[in-house]
């Protein structure tokens, strides 16, 4: 009997041992960090596990809904990847094209802030709304402070609204690694090397990113970023709308080009400041070029600019503008021609059919012409597109898309 019943403990125990050590990640939604069984966040306080457990900084995650973070405000929240190389995110975020709003961070003394502090792994398919980051510390964005060696690709920020001190950007502060298909929109303010999009490009490539947002700071102050500031640091089809206010170094897409290229880039955005003033930069030095850019003379008030080429309103919604420099417009750039500025190919909604840009009535028009219509397929493009989700008919399915897009891609 005595041995039968130490079976049956030993039974339990190890039932026990089985079923309950997996508890150790219940924090998360599932999942054990790696690239094929990433944890899955289904929630705030799932999310904001991972900044407070730095043995999972080099772990794979995947966002399973849309997360507000609200109820974390001011210094509740735990930034991911706090410090410099060593106490760096190097794993793989996966946003899974959810969003987490609210984001709300108050630092004092943090030196990297943002929902990532400082980055070198991976953050992907991440949107941010409204996110609030105010910090009295440098290297801040509201995606990340610091990107370094890392990537972060098809991320956005909207309504953002960042303010900090020096190296501050709409999306992140300083971005030493590939940013690519990424926007922002919102305001950005900071006092030294303050972009929309990014406070300051190193050695970076950024690729095919765009910002709406307003800027305004003291020294080195761009609509897409403050500066770019290393021989290797390219920026490449990549614009800004905003407005920006600056002192000194201010441009329409780049307060200074210190370093690097710009390259197939253009700005429309109003520019202010006082000393070294331009509608697409405000300098170039030694190191740096401008190739292939241009801005707005009239929305930008400026008729002049060390780097780019001046450009009317109407010559800047024209498309050989661009052609005749080279743009790229099968894969990379597209235009409602006379109507509307050059757009990046990736960033047109699901349900603009027809210009001009964004989602309004005349693509609803179009959308109820076929409305029940059959078959769609590859011959006849889907019925122009208005079967949406490619099953073969327009129906309800297609509608509620294009409810969702509905007014998206506005400029
Ligand atoms: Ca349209
Ligand atoms: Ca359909």
């Amino acid at each position: 009997m005595k041995i039968r019943n130490f079976v049956v403990i030993l039974y339990f125990v190890s039932f026990a041992v089985f079923f309950f050590c997996p508890l150790a990640q219940a924090q998360y939604g599932g999942g054990s960090g790696t690239e094929n069984d990433p944890y899955l966040i289904r929630t705030a306080e799932q999310m904001n596990v991972i900044g407070a457990s730095q043995s999972d900084w080099g772990k794979h995650f995947q966002l399973r809904s849309d997360i507000d973070l609200s109820e974390y405000p001011g210094t509740s929240y735990n930034i991911i990847g706090t410090g410099s190389m060593n106490d760096s995110f190097t794993g793989v975020f996966d946003g899974n094209d959810h969003t987490i709003s609210s984001l709300s961070l108050n630092s004092t003394r943090q030196n990297y802030t943002g929902l990532f502090g400082y980055v070198s792994g991976q953050v992907m398919n991440l949107g941010l709304i409204n996110p609030e980051v105010f910090s009295q510390g440098s290297n801040v964005g509201a995606l990340a402070g610091y990107l370094f060696a890392g990537t972060i690709s098809n991320c956005y920020v909207e309504g953002a609204n960042v303010f900090g001190d020096d190296y501050v950007g709409g999306l992140v502060g300083t971005c030493a690694g590939r940013l690519n298909k990424s926007y922002s929109t919102g305001s950005v303010m900071g006092d030294r090397y303050v972009g929309g999009l990014i406070g300051i490009v190193g050695d970076s490539t950024v690729n095919m990113c765009y910002s709406r947002a307003d800027v305004s700071g003291q020294t080195e102050v761009g609509g897409l970023t403050g500066t770019t500031a290393h021989e290797q640091g390219v920026v490449n089809n990549c614009y800004a709308t905003g407005n920006v206010q600056g002192g000194s170094y201010t441009g329409g897409l780049v307060g200074q080009v210190q370093a690097g290229r710009a390259f197939n880039c253009y700005s429309t955005g109003s520019v202010s400041g006082d000393q070294h003033i331009g509608g697409f930069t405000g300098y170039i030095r030694v190191l740096g070029s401008v190739i292939h850019c241009f801005w707005d003379t009239q929305t930008s008030g400026w008729s002049t600019s060390p780097g780019g080429t001046g450009r009317t309103t109407e010559e800047m919604r024209t498309i050989t503008t661009f052609t005749n420099e080279g743009w790229d417009f099968r894969d990379i750039w597209t235009i409602c021609d006379g109507m509307n500025y050059p757009v990046l190919l990736w960033q047109i909604p699901a349900a603009d059919f027809l210009c001009p840009d964004g989602v309004n009535f005349i693509d609803f028009a179009l959308f109820a012409q076929h409305w029940l219509d059959k078959p769609c397929g590859t011959a006849n493009y889907y019925c122009q597109g208005t079967d949406l989700d490619h099953s073969g008919s327009v129906d309800f399915a297609d509608l509620e898309i294009f409810a969702g897009n509905w007014l998206k891609g506005l400029p």
